[in-house]
């Protein structure tokens, strides 16, 4: 209470406090300050304490007492963002004063997840802050409620290009990520009667602490109008002539690496009006016109495209694509590159790494300015553009390859559509040159579709200098069945990255019990060097060990337990096996698959096959959202949360089995989930999860995984070894050979009494209040036409869940397995991929 009134004392001071505050930008560059950053403040509690205090008066207008909780998290944001602004600067300053090469990821998704505890943690101001805040009498847990996630992605995608910044960063390797400020992120999901309700995510609302917008700075993007052909010196040249032109404004975010004084910067573009359009417009003397064109400018960064496996050809997508990275590589070339860089040296600084084909239209843009704006001969254009980019592929499935038809994309940008023919040309000038006139082979090399459409993955394919897949297993189907002959034709340049996810956010913060383990048994070198996690090892036969594990996971169900309880209302049982399927609803990764266990489960005890009072207990946890468009995936939805309310609510079940299904699953909901879960499911169809990246976090966080041969399980399992793995299910060459002599799903129904009787009980209405056309359509697809195959894995997914019950009898057994889980995942960090990137995609350094 003494501490608070001189706090409150302090507030009425305020301009002794501003001692350290900025000086005035100096008429030249001749003051010392002008080179550099003033300096942080102090990173005591006392400095702390000033500093917060600080920005609740001067930027919130605020004192303390007087303060709201959002003002309250402001300040504090804005303390902690003052800490890494002088760090940022800084290292902005030493790179440009180097010759280093700078990776420029370029992705339309980045799924950052919140800030705050990442920020605190990087700068290792966590315990001061957390001081400075009680002093001040202010509860930081309720200032972490305030902050709003940027869901600026759709699922996995976008939240490995928030792991890999963030190891960049702290591996203090150069790196700006690019990519575009959604004003709507991906929707917030709510249920109504059990159905996904999308609402716009307004993420902006009350404004983000973590920006620093550069409006001055904007970038002019030009879309649409002809080429023309002109005489320049004796020499035939091409040009764009766009008829219109939006202004890219950048927000700064600041990405900090772990406690190594490194920070990185995350540029995201949004789009405004260009004020030369309106001019014209309303020179024509079209006011309305003119203001009209500045919301339509101003739709290109509006909102997230919510679909993440079926490319739907939409202009306005293709617009954002090109906004951002139209913007990106003017970005380097000309501010981050010293004025007049010789851009035959490009390669020398600078990779252009593209995160699935949503920035493939690059390539044609650095062609153009290379080429058109340059004047370099389009040779030498074209080997600096195949060594500036590198693609990575994140899928198998067809749909999810994008494809622009040559109409749209010649409407929206014919230069670069006519750049695209001509790469397209000479390249398949050199497949005849290597195999002849081979028709099959040309029409099936083409960039350019019989069908007329721009193929974006073939396009990446012949530019990018490497391309690779996500896990062994998706690198090798790439190779083989998705790009068999430019395989054969580029040797050598198809590899594999494994993915990672960040152990600061997805242990060290997500689970500080577990950590706190760890390092007092191995040190904390392994917050850096995952590696290191099979110090651990031995301690799996230590039962005192293990028995802490246990209550570290008894702990994280009870915070999960309350979360949820405040968030959604709903409970957990104390005693309960949690039972997590997280991601997003899609066929290929079969949600269905897991409700057909639940229903057998519950089937067992209504049918008097079990005592209900035999079944082990287990609280089945779903985190699921449905693209907008996407039917079925929106009936799975419905069908999870009847099943729910039925079981649920069913007497005879005695509280055995529950299943819940928050909505709005999303990062922070994550970090939550995921540090209580005892068993981890991960069931595609073997040959269709690239990777998976949950995967990881659940095994790095001490569950055990029931899965199929697919994507980066196969990596789990084989380092966590079969005894610690539930493996179950075809694997790929058995899903082919199923395919290739004709699934019939009848067989499988028929065969198996309990499938049978499961789907009876779905398609006749008993979760639906007897009316049985509301989910028989799912039933039906599974029993014609599911590419999925889900019956066909079904009695074998049935007996492994048996193998699971069994095991979590034995604690001792199923606790050691979990320790050799985490012991044995170090090599899913993505400290590990980026260094896999760097060694063998984009060969930079560490800037020392
Ligand atoms: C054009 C529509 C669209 C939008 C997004 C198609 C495809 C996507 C993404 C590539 C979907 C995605 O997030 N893929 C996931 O990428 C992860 C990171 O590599 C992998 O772990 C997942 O297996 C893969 O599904």
């Amino acid at each position: 209470m003494r501490r608070r009134a001189v706090v409150a004392g302090y507030i009425r001071f305020v301009p002794e406090a501003n001692s350290t505050s900025p000086v005035p930008a100096p008429a030249g560059a001749t003051h010392p300050l002008a080179i550099g950053p003033v300096g942080a403040p102090e990173a005591t509690v006392d400095g702390f304490v000033a500093q917060y205090l600080r920005n609740l008066n001067f930027d919130r207008g605020v004192t303390l007492s007087a303060s709201t909780a959002n003002d309250r998290f402001y300040a504090l944001a804005y303390t902690v963002r003052d800490y890494l602004v002088a760090r940022w600067l800084e290292g902005v300053r030493r790179y440009r004063a180097s010759d280093r090469k700078a990776v420029c990821y370029l992705s339309a998704e980045y799924l950052l997840g919140r800030q705050l505890d990442n920020n605190l943690l990087a700068s290792g101001l966590s315990d001061i802050a957390a001081e400075a805040l009680a002093q001040c009498g202010v509860d930081i847990e309720e200032l972490r409620a305030q902050e709003v996630e940027p869901g600026l992605g759709n699922g996995g995608l976008g939240r490995l290009a928030a792991c890999f910044i963030d190891s960049l960063a702290t591996m203090s390797v150069p790196n700006v990520g690019y990519g575009i400020r959604y004003e709507y992120g991906i929707f917030r999901q709510t249920f109504e009667d059990g159905r996904q309700v999308e609402q716009p995510d307004s993420w902006l609302e009350l404004g983000s602490p973590w920006e620093f917008p550069h409006p001055e700075a904007a970038q002019t993007i030009s879309f649409g109008g002809s080429t023309e052909k002109y005489d320049d010196g004796g020499v035939t040249r091409s040009r764009w002539v766009p008829a219109w032109s939006v202004q890219a404004v950048p927000y700064n975010y600041m990405v900090p690496g772990y406690q190594n004084g490194r920070v990185n910067t995350l540029r995201l573009w949004s789009s405004r009006a260009n004020h030369a359009f309106d001019l014209s417009v309303f020179n024509a003397g079209d006011y309305v016109e003119a203001v009209r064109a500045q919301t339509f400018a101003e739709n290109i960064s509006k909102v997230l495209y919510p679909e993440d496996s079926t490319a739907q050809g939409k202009e306005l997508r293709l617009q954002q694509q090109y906004f951002f990275v139209a913007a990106s590589i003017r970005d380097f070339i000309d501010v981050v590159l010293p004025e007049d860089f010789d851009l035959t040296r490009l390669p020398e600084r600078a990779i252009f790494q593209l995160n699935d084909t949503h920035p493939v239209i690059g390539v044609p843009e650095l062609m153009r300015i290379l080429v058109d704006e340059k004047k370099m001969e389009w040779d030498a254009a074209w080997a600096v553009t195949q060594q500036c980019f590198a693609y990575t592929c994140h899928t198998l499935l067809p749909e999810a390859l994008e494809v622009w038809p040559i109409d749209l994309l010649g409407r929206l940008l014919p230069r670069h559509l006519e750049i695209i023919y001509r790469i397209n040309e000479e390249f398949l000038l050199a497949v005849r040159e290597r195999f002849g006139d081979d028709e099959a082979r040309i029409r099936d090399m083409s960039i350019i579709s019989p069908d007329g459409a721009v193929r974006m993955a073939f396009l990446a394919t012949v530019a990018g200098s490497k391309v690779n897949g996500v896990a062994e297993l998706h690198s090798q189907l790439l190779r083989e069945k998705v790009l068999p002959a430019f395989d054969e034709f580029f040797p050598g340049k198809f590899t594999n990255v494994t993915n990672g996810v960040t152990p600061r956010r997805f242990v060290r913060l997500a689970n500080p019990e577990l950590s706190a383990l760890i390092t007092e048994a191995i040190g904390d070198g392994w917050l850096t060097d995952l590696e290191r996690l099979r110090e651990l090892e031995p301690f799996a036969d230590d039962a005192d060990f293990r028995t802490a594990f246990g209550e570290m996971k008894a702990a994280n169900k009870r915070r999960l337990a309350a979360t949820l309880q405040a968030r959604d209302g709903l409970t957990i049982a104390d005693d309960h096996m949690l039972d997590v399927m997280v991601k997003r609803l899609h066929e290929y990764k079969r949600q269905m698959l897991k409700l057909l266990h639940i229903v057998t489960a519950y089937d067992r005890i209504v049918s008097g096959e079990v005592e209900a009072s035999s079944v082990p207990g287990r609280t089945f946890v779903f985190g699921a959202k449905a693209a907008p468009g996407y039917d079925m995936a929106k009936r799975i939805i419905h069908l999870i949360n009847a099943v729910g309310s039925v079981v649920n609510d069913d007497p005879r079940v005695e509280g055995r089995l529950k299943v819940l299904f928050p909505p709005n699953y999303n990062v922070t909901l994550a970090e939550r989930i995921i540090p209580a879960a005892d068993l981890s499911e991960q069931i595609s169809l073997a040959g269709k999860e690239a990777s998976g990246t949950g995967n990881m976090k659940f095994a790095l966080n001490g569950a055990l995984t029931v899965g199929t041969d697919d994507g980066a399980n196969v990596e789990i399992r084989e380092l966590v070894g079969d005894d610690n793995f539930f493996l179950f299910g075809m694997s790929e060459p058995e899903v082919e050979a199923l395919w290739a002599r004709g699934y019939t799903p009848a067989e499988f129904a028929e065969k198996d009494a309990g499938l049978g009787r499961a789907l009876d009980l779905i398609g006749s209405g008993a979760f639906s209040g007897g009316d049985a056309s509301v989910f028989a359509p799912i039933v039906s697809n599974l029993m014609n036409d599911d590419r999925f195959m889900v019956l066909a894995d079904y009695t074998s997914y049935i007996a492994a869940q048996d193998r699971v019950d069994d095991a979590y009898t034995d604690t001792a057994a199923w606790q050691r397995s979990a320790v050799l889980n985490v012991a044995r995942s170090g090599f899913f960090s993505s400290d590990r991929s980026m260094r896999d990137y760097i060694d063998r995609i984009w060969h930079t350094e560490p800037l020392g």
